[in-house]
């Protein structure tokens, strides 16, 4: 029906694997994983699952791949990495339109995600040639004292649905210029878009010379598949991005065996208004940031807190839009709000509205959209909630198009609810004040990974470091010094002179 087929020959999937996965008629076998698309419901097929057993023969082959490619030098693994980019650049179209289909995004949107990818590359590429250490002053005369960070091992990459290749991307180009293999486990909700990336980056494999095989794998499957590389000490890093949930589930396992982790989990994003804001600039960014990828973005704003002499106006003004968003298929023109991922996302949506409204909330749109035009998938109104405070179910990460508002009266105030919530991914002030938006990025200002003045809180750019604290989990991945996640560190010290002076004038004469 989408035409998925065409898609996948031009990104170049085997056709092994688009065979095996469109000619399928039963449902997901026990080594087959179903694929919907979640713009009408239908089956795209069903592709090979892995099992726990092919995760841990796959570490074994990363784990030979690492130990010849960290003796690559750093800049001719970013001439990998460039291909890669240069393939990505040429199929942009085709792996949006996949997006698209198996993710739902709208168009722009798909291809914006992968613009993202084009974008690391270029970053990765340039990184190649700078992956630098410090030489630090040594006590000790004679003596030279310098830090090195060095190729770390296999990485092992958890990806999300609602940004099924970018977020891959982010991990795997850094992690391959600092020296390292990867192996992949994608949602099992986007295993398509996994194959085609792949696909791609074989294609500028085969323009390199010098790559180890499996320098890049990807396994799709089930929880179990996630689990035999989560629970595998010969995985060096672990860089896991989803809900919160999956983050309690993967950090301590990882912990256990002294592995790393890099977690990149839930957000609860706001916005502050102040009374000096441009509405205008604030209502474009409230909106975006609220209902753009139908509120299924880590960084979607869920709350607005809005200063009471402003409130009443800019709710007003939210409503109209929020009524007037064109929700659709996401492949059609001037749609701006395609489905959810599936029913269980409708029905999550759901159940935080019944809990707002038992919270005092008053709630606007919120319903079911397009059921009879497609009756397999599963669309939302956008939600507006006045809240008389912040409750419980505004405390929670609800992943879908809920935004709910709340009224100030100071600056304080404002942060303090801003940053009592248990996320602390991504956030903004929408001022005119200088000093209001230097509070607000300070050290008593916004406790968040990403805090911004007069734009939204989604939709960041590769070039900063991006994560968050608290539950969000304190990874920070894409641009910046993120590489040093992906390398381990060592201090040398070297002694170029005749004796052996010991550090602190210590004595221990023979
Ligand atoms: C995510 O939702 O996991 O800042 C990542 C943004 C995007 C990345 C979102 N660049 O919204």
């Amino acid at each position: 029906m989408h035409n998925i087929q065409t898609l996948l020959t031009d990104l170049g999937v085997p056709s092994a694997a688009y065979n095996a996965a469109y000619n399928a008629t039963d449902n997901a076998t026990q080594n087959g994983l179903a694929v919907h698309s979640p713009i009408d419901g239908s089956r795209l097929g069903v592709v090979h699952a892995a099992s726990a057993e092919d995760m841990r023969a796959a570490v074994g082959h990363a784990q030979t791949a690492f130990l010849a490619w960290r003796q690559v030098p750093a800049p001719r693994r970013g001439e990998l990495v460039r291909l890669f980019g240069a393939e990505l650049r040429r199929h942009k179209a085709s792996l949006a339109r996949l997006v698209a289909i198996e993710a739902g995004k709208v168009s722009s949107e798909g291809e914006g995600e992968v613009q993202e990818m084009i974008d690391i590359c270029d970053f990765a590429v340039g990184l190649s040639r700078q992956l630098h250490g410090l030489t630090i002053a040594s006590e000790r005369p004679g003596h030279r004292m310098m830090e090195q960070w060095l190729p770390l091992g296999v990485v092992g990459i958890i990806s999300a649905f609602n940004f099924p290749v970018a977020v891959w991307a982010w991990n795997a180009t850094l992690a391959l210029v600092c020296g390292n293999s990867c192996v992949w486990k994608p949602s099992e909700k986007t295993p398509l878009t996994a194959l085609a990336t792949q696909a791609l980056f074989e294609r500028a494999l085969l323009q390199f010379d010098g790559a180890p095989a499996h320098l890049s794998q990807v396994l799709n499957g089930a929880a179990p598949v996630g689990e035999a590389m989560v629970d595998d000490h010969r995985v060096a890093l672990i860089s896991a991005t989803g809900s919160t949930r999956m983050g309690r589930a993967v950090g301590p396992r990882v912990a256990a065996r002294f592995g790393r982790c890099l977690l990149e989990l839930g957000g609860n994003n706001a916005i502050i208004v102040s009374p000096s804001a441009d509405l205008e600039l604030a209502v474009r960014g409230i909106l975006f940031g609220a209902y753009g990828t139908a509120g299924q973005r880590c960084t979607t704003t869920r709350r607005v807190i809005i200063h009471t002499s402003i409130h009443a106006e800019l709710l007003a003004r939210l409503e109209r839009a929020r009524a007037s968003l064109c929700i659709g298929n996401p492949l059609e023109m001037g749609t701006l709000i395609g489905p959810l991922i599936d029913q269980a996302a409708f029905d999550a949506m759901q159940t935080a509205l019944e809990a707002a409204r038992a919270q005092g909330g008053e709630v606007s749109g919120g319903g079911r959209a397009l059921a009879q035009q497609y009756p397999g998938a599963w669309y939302a109104e956008p939600a507006l909630v006045r809240m008389p405070a912040q409750t419980d179910v505004v405390k929670q990460e609800t992943f879908a198009p809920i935004l709910y508002a709340l009224p100030y009266d100071t600056l304080e105030e404002a942060i303090a609810l801003h940053n009592d919530v248990p996320q602390g991914l991504s956030s903004a002030i929408f001022t005119n004040d200088l000093r209001e938006a230097e509070i607000f990025i300070s050290a008593v200002g916004s406790d968040c990974g990403i805090a911004n003045v007069n734009i939204g809180t989604s939709g960041a750019e590769i070039g900063g470091a991006f994560g968050g604290e608290k539950e969000t989990g304190g990874g920070r991945e894409s641009g910046s010094d993120a590489w040093r996640a992906y390398m381990r560190r060592a201090t040398n010290t070297i002694n170029y002179s005749r004796s052996l002076p010991l550090a602190q004038g210590v004595k221990f004469d023979i």
